[in-house]
């Protein structure tokens, strides 16, 4: 590939790239422009050096398929840290260091980490170039997998540059695999990466440092590292919010739309409900975003969001035709898919995907496999990376730079008892106070013990930049500045289990009577009914026409299980207590509230 000259004379871009090259110490630097080209290059020098394979060029046009290190397969939140000054800034559920002994540590395995290798520059924009919403980055890094990838997920090149003009107001984002090559043999292997990580933020310098590892969140800076970790303490800065939540546009038969943003922890089916295809007939579902949504207030007064993203980097396995049609759709062509199964065919494999499983194929780690081996062809967190805008459902509006004005909230997690289908918060505050409870059992997106119930406040735990006490105030004050154009808060659960361990509710396509009784709420015209818990749907006000679930499933589904919820109150206030002074007394007082409406 033919180094690119700097689009740009931004004395702070070329600083920070300059700099970067002292430490790194590349053999070459590489500015990418964004181009089509430059990906098809992207895609040619990773097949060129091992890292991918081409997928069957009929079955999956200009896809390919990457097998990283077995070491390095999912976010490393052991790894992760939050390196703000004060070490209270960083609140208890964050790893924390010191700014300057971080950055000491990092400086030693920075040095020279990139010898022999071609280092890359990033330009991007998380949103729409110029939109008032998006932010600017700009990464440097030795993984081509990264930049392949930042391709697709983010918008790069050139066009960012224009936008940032001579400002100073980007991300910077240092990143490298941290396996120099040595001068004798230049000998690279498949997925370089280091048993070293490092996953460093800086939220008053804008900085992400990350070492060891080319895996998902831990080298696409823009996800997880910029557009929720810097982003959501820079959105408590400046009066926005960044936030870990898909977007969909739900249309009534009469064509009226509303948006919903739905925050879920990682692998609760996020992706499912962005691209739901609804039951309901005449209603009409499409996809903004799966996974960030960024909020600001627009001249009306109402919440306007984007999805920062232009890609989707979903779990693979459990995807399929039945549960998820749109994303399979989205996945014919131009794709990367990492950790899954190769049929002999050259084409892909995950647990549940449709059909039979193949009789043979090679599985992640690339040995020969049969559906009797006796595990999973792919790793439970393989991913596929898409470009949005091949969604057959994506929405018009989906890169609108005004972005999308936000009628309902929803907050939800996998959990087998207690939390009913779906219930409406009382009010912004009492909303405030079901995200900061949310729950959900542990998945395999995130290194660590499955199944294991952890909470997960707004479904960022692993994602807030800063004190999550300070966030729920930031929550707070949002409701606060908004008033009654705020959007309305729900709380959904798909996941309640029977007594025995049978799930309850279909989900799926089905969750569209939910989602129709909250658009319907939002309108004023669904029934509810108040209890201690919030506003659950009145009796006939959930469209369960032509449903096959028991009127005993379904009482309970909608049962307030007030035994469960008291049960649950000492683990909330243990919960709570974690934040200590910081927590907003606000949400103290929706604690003592429920507890006296429980009775
Ligand atoms: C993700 C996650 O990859 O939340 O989206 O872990
Ligand atoms: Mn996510």
């Amino acid at each position: 590939m033919p180094p690119v000259q700097p689009a740009t004379r931004n004395p702070a871009v070329l600083a920070f790239v300059d700099q970067a090259r002292s430490l790194f110490k590349p053999e070459r630097v590489i500015w990418c422009n964004g181009s089509k080209a430059e990906y098809q290059q992207l895609l040619h020098a990773m097949v060129a050096t091992g890292t991918a394979q081409w997928l069957n060029s009929e079955k999956r046009p200009n896809s390919v398929i990457v097998r990283s290190d077995p070491a390095d397969v999912a976010r490393v939140e052991d790894q992760t840290f939050i390196c703000s000054l004060s070490k209270d800034d960083a609140g208890p559920t964050n790893n924390w260091a010191d700014p300057s002994e971080m950055k000491a540590t990092l400086h030693g395995l920075f040095d020279g980490a990139m010898v022999g290798r071609t280092m890359y520059v990033v330009p991007y924009s998380m949103g729409p170039v110029g939109s008032p919403i998006a932010r600017i980055g700009v990464m440097v890094t030795d993984s081509t997998y990264a930049v392949a990838n930042m391709h697709i997920m983010t918008r790069v090149g050139d066009a960012v540059l224009g936008a940032l003009g001579s400002s100073t107001d980007f991300v910077r984002g240092l990143h490298t695999v941290g396996v120099p090559l040595k001068k004798q043999t230049w000998a690279d292997e498949p997925w370089p990466c280091n048993t070293t990580k490092y996953i460093c933020h800086f939220p008053e310098t804008r900085e992400i440092w990350s070492y060891g590892s080319g895996y998902g969140g831990n080298a696409l800076l823009g996800k997880k590292c910029h557009a929720l970790r810097i982003a959501s303490a820079q959105a408590r800065d400046e009066g926005w919010m960044a936030e870990h939540m898909l977007i969909l546009k739900l249309t009534n038969p009469e064509g009226r739309s509303k948006f919903i943003a739905a925050a879920f922890p990682s692998a609760c089916g996020k992706t499912n409900l962005a691209m739901l295809i609804p039951t309901i007939p005449g209603w009409k579902a499409e996809t903004i975003g799966d996974d960030i949504c960024w909020m600001k207030f627009g001249e009306d007064g109402r919440l306007y969001a984007i999805n920062p993203e232009t890609g989707f980097f979903g779990v693979a396995p459990g995807t399929s035709n039945e549960s998820n049609l749109n994303a399979m759709r989205t996945l014919n062509a131009n794709c990367i898919f990492t950790n899954v199964g190769l049929t002999d065919e050259h084409d892909i494999y995950w647990e549940q995907m449709d059909g039979q499983p193949p009789q043979h194929l090679t599985d992640w780690l690339r040995r020969s496999w049969s559906p009797n081996a006796g595990r999973p062809a792919a790793h439970p967190n393989a991913r596929f990376t898409a470009p949005a805008a091949q969604c057959p459902v994506i929405a018009k509006e989906w890169d609108d730079p005004k972005g999308v004005p936000i009628d309902a909230i929803l907050f939800g997690g996998r959990r087998a008892t207690v939390v009913p289908l779906v219930s409406e918060a009382l009010s912004w505050q009492h909303g405030t106070f079901l995200g900061s409870i949310m729950a959900s059992e542990k998945t395999a997106a995130a290194a660590g013990t499955i199944g294991e119930l952890r909470r997960d406040p707004m479904a960022m735990l692993p994602f807030c930049g800063y004190h999550m006490g300070d966030y729920f105030q930031h929550w707070i004050n949002m409701g606060e500045k908004g008033g009654g154009k705020m959007p309305r808060i729900f709380y959904v659960n798909w996941f309640r289990k029977s007594a025995e361990g049978k799930f309850l509710w279909p989900g799926y396509g089905e969750n569209s009577r939910v989602l129709k009784w909250i658009f319907e709420r939002c309108d004023g015209t669904a029934e509810a009914v108040e209890t201690p818990i919030g506003k659950l749907p009145a009796k006939g006000a959930l469209d369960l026409k032509g449903l096959n679930v028991s009127d005993g499933a379904m009482a309970d589904l909608l049962k307030v299980d007030v035994a469960g919820w008291k049960a649950e109150l000492p683990s909330i206030r243990e919960h709570f207590s974690t934040f200590g002074t910081r927590l907003p007394a606000a949400l103290g007082d929706e604690l003592d509230a429920l507890e006296q409406r429980l009775g």
